[in-house]
This record gives C-alpha cells, structure tokens and sequence, in this order.
C-alpha cells in the first residue's frame, strides 16, 4: 500500500486540519467499500453532530447563488464551513457560467471553506449515503456547519434532504415554480422556504401562492416562514440567517437534534450492513446461475432459492 494511502497517516494529517487528507479520505470513503469500514470507525469518536442546512429546489432558482451567500455570512461569523453539491450541473462542479463560478472560486480559496462535489450515482450505498460519508468526514475534520445543496428534483434528492438539520427549499417567482415544488413534495420537506430572485416580476403574487401551498399542509409545530431574497445582492440573508437560527433553536427545545444525530447514525449502520450483505453476493458464479435461470424460465422463487443457497467453490 503506496505510504499516502496509509489509514494512520491520513487521519493523523486528517487530525490536525490537513485538506489534501480530508479529500483523499472523501475519495477512499466513496470508493473502497473495505476502507469505508475502517473510516467509519476511526472518524466515529470524532463527530460533533456538526449542523447541516440542506438547500434544493429546481434548477437554476438561485441555489447556489444562496450557498455562497450563506458560505460569506457564516465566515464572517468566524465558523468554517462545507459545503457538499449534489448537483452536476453546480457551479461547485463547473459546469456553469461564468459569473457563478467566479464567485465560487473566490470562496474555494478561503482555507477555511471546503467544498466538494458529488455527481455520481454509483457511489457506495447511494447518493444519500455517500452524502452522509463525506458529510461526516466535515463534521469529524472540524467544520462549524456544513451545507448540501442538490438539485432536489428527486427521491435520491429527497433522501438526501433527510438527512438535513434544516432544509431550505429555494423556488423563484418564475411561473410555476410554487406548483412544480408541491408536485415534487418539496413544499412537504421544507423547514425554512426561501422566495429567492424577489426583484423579479411577480414576486408578490409568488408570495401569496406560496403561504396557501404551504397551508395545505398539514399543521406542524414549526410552521415554515417564507424569506424574501435577492442572492446576487445578499438581500434578505440577514432574515435567512436568523429564520435558520430560529428553526435550530426549536429543533434544541424539542429535542429533534439528537433525533436527527441517532436517525442518521441508524441510516450509517443499515447502509454498511447492506454492503456487507450484497458486498459479496454477486459473485461470477451467481451470475451466471441468474442468466440460466431466467433464460431457462425458471419460476422466480425457485431461482431466488437457488441463488440463495449456492455456495461458492473455493
Ligand atoms: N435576478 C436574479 N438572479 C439571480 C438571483 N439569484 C441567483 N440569480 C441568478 O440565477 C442564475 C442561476 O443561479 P444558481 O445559483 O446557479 O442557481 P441553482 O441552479 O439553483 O444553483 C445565475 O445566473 C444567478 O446569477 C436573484 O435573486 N435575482
Ligand atoms: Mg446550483
């Protein structure tokens, strides 16, 4: 094993604040399902249950734009922060204009900001999982707070949005905007709803829409607020930032955030048992048992035996 793969040197650079060792861990985390054992049990007394605010809503609403607003004010705060794209269209993965990734640059050089992006679907577990793998990675390095954005179009994106403290979900006064998030369940997810572009046209309408989509929900104890933003120009990040604050301290008073510590370490511990058990499983040989089978018409529980009780020759 080449020396900078070494588990005990990564997590000792990791330990005292190294990137390059929190990336190549991000990486081995996500692809080296043997590793991700021995990972997740070295990084496990190292977790503080670090906030995590996840942000979706459509394409192109201002996501982003958001995230690194919210990145600028959490570091004038002092707090370092992560922030985790599931989005590959992101900027954060560069595939946008150039505006967007001028500002993202600009924050990708502070040092007390990381920044990684997640577009694969094949990671380990599933996108939700391999989001908590290098969430978790943030929170054991250090981070104050961690945000994830993803395009939030999806079950995978609202798994993902499961996993979040808090979850923004960003809509714009474009039309339709309020109706398409209801369809997708997302009115249903959000913690805090952020009305962003409000110097665009029709912004007060969207408003109006967006308060009677939100009473059809259910009742709740926490009734989500409505924040008016302008990202470009950092308008109405004060009211997020305190609409965030405010969402926080209820989840303290009712006791939600050791809720949601437990519930993700439940999803960590279902995930590696997962693995484990399918890790192995397919195999060439049951392969190739399923192609007979199912070529050959074999009855669908009559090959699901069979598969399970084939044993591997050594
Ligand atoms: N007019 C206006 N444009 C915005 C606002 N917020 C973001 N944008 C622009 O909308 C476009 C998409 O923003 P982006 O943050 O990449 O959206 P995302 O796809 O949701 O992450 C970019 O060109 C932004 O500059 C806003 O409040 N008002
Ligand atoms: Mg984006």
């Amino acid at each position: 094993m080449p020396a900078r793969y070494d588990l005990n040197t990564l997590f000792s650079d990791f330990k005292t604040g190294n990137r390059l060792a929190l990336s190549r861990l991000i990486t081995l985390v996500e692809s080296d399902s043997a590793r991700r054992d021995e990972i997740i049990e070295r990084l496990s007394p190292l977790l503080s249950g670090t906030y995590r605010i996840g942000i979706t809503g459509p394409p192109g609403v201002g996501k982003s734009t958001l995230s690194s607003e919210l990145v600028k004010k959490n570091r004038a705060k002092g707090r370092v922060v992560g922030v985790i794209a599931v989005d590959p269209s992101s900027p954060f993965t560069g595939g946008a204009l150039l505006g967007d990734r001028v500002r993202m640059s600009k924050i990708s050089l502070d040092p007390q900001v990381y920044i990684r992006s997640l577009a694969t679907r094949g990671s380990l577990g599933g996108l939700s999982i391999a989001t908590q793998d290098v969430a978790d990675l943030m929170d054991g390095f250090g981070c104050d707070l961690i945000l994830i954005e993803t395009v939030g179009v999806g079950q995978a994106e609202l798994d993902i949005m499961q996993t979040a403290d808090t979850t923004l979900v960003v809509l714009s006064p474009e039309s339709g905007d309020s109706i398409q998030a209801m369809k997708a369940g997302l009115m249903e997810i959000g913690d805090i709803i952020v009305l962003n572009k409000c110097d665009r046209q029709g912004a007060d309408r969207a408003y109006i829409e967006m308060e009677a989509a939100l009473h059809l929900r259910p009742p709740k104890d926490w009734e989500p607020p409505i924040i008016k933003t302008f990202a470009n120009r950092g308008d109405g990040l004060c009211e997020l930032m305190d609409a965030v604050e405010s969402h926080r301290q209820y989840l303290i008073d009712e006791g939600e955030l050791t809720r949601h510590f437990i519930k993700r370490r439940k999803e960590k511990i279902r995930s590696v048992i997962e693995e484990k058990l399918m890790g192995d499983f397919w195999t060439p040989g049951r392969l190739r048992i399923l192609s007979d089978l199912a070529s050959n018409d074999a009855p669908v529980m009559s090959a699901v035996k069979s598969l399970l009780d084939y044993q591997e020759k050594k």
